[in-house]
């Protein structure tokens, strides 16, 4: 076998699974339906975690866990893709992330004014530490931490930062909202439910 078939045959492999993902999403080599799971990463995650009020006055916590389901070819965060998913901050609170990618695909988030997500690279996030550090490459199997301020009124999302993956659908909503007393999440059709 020559160098080229050997490079083209697993390429060609690659691309097969990935148009067999969930909800046949064309999106680039590499994906595969969410698989080999470092488990461990999520066992104790409850849907309760994806939004929680912190210690402190006027900070929630949010966990943000992607790959979580197969839904979009594991670009989902908590399962949910394409701005299913959707946060309302109030203005000046701060906001504690946890981000977890389980999946062996790289992924990651940063906080971006939406209209961005149709960007194939999102540059720098929308308030200062909002995002894993090189959003770009992505992490896989770990879990990190960052915090940031909700100091700008305006509708942004938390994106993927890695290539191609929000325009493909790898992000939540986020509105920064002046009205909004208590942080909120809906999830998908049901009702939004706020942060105790
Ligand atoms: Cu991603």
């Amino acid at each position: 076998m020559n160098y080229r078939v050997t490079v083209i045959i697993p390429a060609l492999l690659v691309c097969a699974l990935s148009l067999r993902s969930a909800d046949a999403v064309p999106d680039h080599a590499g994906h595969k339906p969410a698989s080999g799971l470092k488990k461990e990463l999520i066992a104790d995650i409850t849907e309760a975690d994806f939004l929680k009020l912190g210690s402190a006055p006027k900070t929630v916590r949010i966990t943000l866990v992607s790959a979580l389901t197969a839904n979009n070819g594991g670009m989902n965060f908590n399962g949910y893709a394409k701005g299913a998913a959707a946060y309302v901050i109030p203005l000046g609170w701060n906001v504690e992330v946890t981000f977890i990618n389980p999946s062996p695909v790289p992924h990651s988030v940063l906080v971006v004014e939406r209209e961005k997500i149709r960007k194939p690279q999102l540059g720098e996030p929308a308030f200062p530490g909002a995002g894993v550090p090189n959003a770009v490459l992505g992490i896989s199997m770990k879990k990190v931490n960052f915090t940031f301020t909700a100091s700008q009124v305006g509708e942004y999302a938390f994106a993927c930062g890695f290539p191609i993956h929000a325009l493909n659908g790898h992000w939540a909503a986020l509105e920064i909202s002046a009205e909004a007393k208590v942080p909120s999440v809906k999830l998908g059709d049901a009702a939004p439910r706020e942060a105790h």
